[in-house]
């Protein structure tokens, strides 16, 4: 399953994993109550997958594409990676499956605690608009992800503060999560 975690405060190298001391370890169901969701494939054969195809159907998953975020493949990659590890929000969910390597997804609960996220071979995420989050690869500089999307992709993310939009309020407060 997946492994998640509340963050120390530290400003060391955002690539560690800065668990607390002693760690306190977030649940799917805790993740699933601010609205983020996980699934578990079988990566080696994503092309062919069977449940990805599923998934996809079933939640109108028709744009997809692959980025290789490594220092050689990715043109920009440390302007990018800034880019991705500032807090931002997306108008739409953000989808994300890891084909290879290691990346954190780091989310913001409902007291504004950071939940760090570790995402490994095989795991697909969805992010819901709205939530403020951030990424960053881990120790091991390298992962490569499918990124989906309902319909055409929106790649646009508006840094913290954004409350001001509509998507934002929807997300703060629906009443559809627990408190
Ligand atoms: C985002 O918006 O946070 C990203 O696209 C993260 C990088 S994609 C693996
Ligand atoms: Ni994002």
């Amino acid at each position: 399953s997946i492994e998640a975690w509340f963050m120390d405060d530290s400003d060391e190298d955002h690539r560690m994993p800065h668990k607390l001391n002693p760690n306190e370890p977030v649940s799917l169901k805790e993740l699933e109550n601010i609205g983020v969701f996980y699934w578990k494939l079988d990566a080696d054969i994503y092309e062919t997958d069977p449940v990805l195809e599923k998934i996809r159907k079933d939640r109108g998953y028709s744009y997809s594409d692959i980025i290789t975020i490594d220092k050689d493949k990715l043109p920009n990659y440390e302007d990018k990676l800034k880019m991705f590890f500032e807090e931002h929000l997306h108008l739409d969910d953000e989808i994300r499956y890891i084909l290879d390597g290691r990346a954190y997804f780091d989310v913001r609960d409902r007291e504004d605690r950071w939940i760090r996220i570790a995402m490994t071979k095989g795991d697909l995420i969805t992010l819901p608009a709205g939530i403020y989050h951030r990424f960053t690869l881990t120790e091991t500089n390298y992962t490569q992800a499918m990124r989906l999307f309902v319909g055409e992709p929106v790649w646009k993310a508006y840094n913290r503060p954004a409350d001001e939009f509509d998507i934002r309020q929807k997300y703060a407060t629906d009443s559809s999560r627990a408190c």
